[in-house]
């Protein structure tokens, strides 16, 4: 064996050891929603290494990297047989995005890749590339994952090489190991992507998020995150979309939004993780945002706060596609915690922790966007006359008032 094969070997262990062993800190103070976490939960570095390297001294005497990996990010989330499981979007250096389930004891830290990537089947139109799954643990016993397939738009003309159709993949497993592909969704829209299904049936049928867009990347007339009911989820077919939160001038969604997880059943309706975007001078800007639709009415929103609940911070801001954070994955443990996964800038993926009372406080008790300055000035008023205990007047007092007018 070489000397230099040698010293590698025991470098490449050494260092990727220690950072799967690395103890994860949540960061002090934060802002009483959530907690981040110092460290990235999954980054590329966490990749197996026999994913990446032949072992072999005869056929790799410098044992160089055979097969790049970029970024581990955009996971889907589940928790498993008593573990925290990602299914992380990971992306090689040549641009092709797989899925691999990683699995954490506390979900903070100490996530291991299983042995192999996760293999889904093709449909007989081949996808040139497949991200983003969101895991649903359906009502009907099947855990789903809804994936975006990317394929090169086959009206594009040869000079084209960059326009690409995107729709929505759907395959289910049992124990995420097997997957079984079933069609992809058809809708009315041109492109579909941040497709997700809701975890209970509607009215005997299957419900998906949808996000209609006109282009691959333009929403267009698309206007947002929809909703609609499929009979079958073998051959899905969303007929009629319902526009559930459009995108709006002024908003941190004001270019395009769509649905991150599954939403959560609480006692006060549906809690829904969303990303909104916007355009800027230095591109576009992901964010992260919560609202919360009724029970009763899964198109019907009822809270939802004014901008961001999570934006690009320090680190997070810089990545492969920067000023980016995606969330597509979250867990909520039976003692009420909430572990939020996000990936910053198309890069690697980190936790926030929360609860679930933290998470209803905030999406009842946050002002909603008045959409004007003024009425932005008129909230902190508000909030500082609490402060100052200035009494706000009740519904008692303003019809004493209004009696005593009299
Ligand atoms: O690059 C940011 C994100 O862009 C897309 O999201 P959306 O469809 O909302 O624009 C996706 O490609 C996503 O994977 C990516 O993180």
């Amino acid at each position: 064996m070489s000397t230099v094969f040698d010293h590698r070997l025991r470098l490449l262990h050494s260092q990727q050891q220690h950072m799967l062993a690395l103890p994860n800190q949540p960061e002090e103070l934060g802002n009483g929603v959530f907690t981040r976490y110092i460290h990235p939960v999954l980054t590329a570095g966490h990749i197996p290494l026999t994913w990446r390297y032949d072992f072999n001294p005869a056929t790799n005497p410098f044992l160089m990297e055979r097969i790049g990996v970029n970024a581990a990010f955009n996971a889907g989330a589940i928790k498993w047989q008593g573990k925290y499981v990602l299914v992380a979007r990971v992306e090689g250096v040549d641009r092709k995005s797989f899925f691999a389930v990683a699995e954490s004891d506390n979900g903070v830290d100490n996530f291991r890749f299983w042995e192999r990537p996760i293999t889904i089947p093709e449909t007989e139109e081949p996808d040139t590339n497949v991200y983003d799954m969101r895991l649903v643990a359906h009502e009907d016993g099947w855990v789903y994952g809804l994936f975006c397939t990317e394929r090169r738009d086959p009206s594009a003309p040869a000079t084209d090489q960059s326009a690409a159709l995107a729709k929505c993949g759907i395959a289910r497993t049992k124990d995420l190991i097997t997957w079984e592909r079933l069609a992809d969704l058809t809708t009315n829209s041109a492109q579909q992507r941040n497709v997700v299904l809701h975890p209970e049936l509607v009215q005997g049928q299957y419900a998906f998020y949808t996000r209609p867009q006109d282009g691959f990347i333009d929403a267009g007339t698309g206007g947002g995150i929809g909703f609609g009911l499929s009979d079958s989820i073998e051959q899905a077919r969303v007929e009629h979309e319902v526009l559930v939160d459009r995108k709006q001038y002024h908003t941190i969604s004001e270019l395009k939004n769509g649905l991150g997880p599954a939403p959560l059943k609480t006692e006060l309706g549906w809690l829904h993780l969303a990303h909104g975007v916007r355009n800027t001078a230095a591109g576009l800007r992901y964010v992260l945002y919560l609202f919360m639709t009724a029970l009763d009415d899964l198109t019907h929103i009822i809270h939802k706060p004014a901008g961001y609940f999570l934006a690009p911070q320090g680190d997070e801001r810089v990545g492969d596609v920067s000023n980016v954070v995606f969330g597509n994955g979250w867990i909520l443990d039976d003692d009420g915690r909430v572990f939020i996964y996000y990936a910053s800038s198309d890069t690697r993926m980190h936790v926030a922790t929360s609860t679930l009372a933290q998470l209803l406080d905030y999406v009842v008790n946050t002002p909603e966007d008045g959409l004007r300055s003024a009425a932005s000035v008129q909230q902190v008023n508000t909030l500082i006359d609490l402060n100052l205990g200035v009494p706000t007047p009740t519904v008692a007092d303003r019809v004493a008032k209004a009696a005593r007018i009299k």
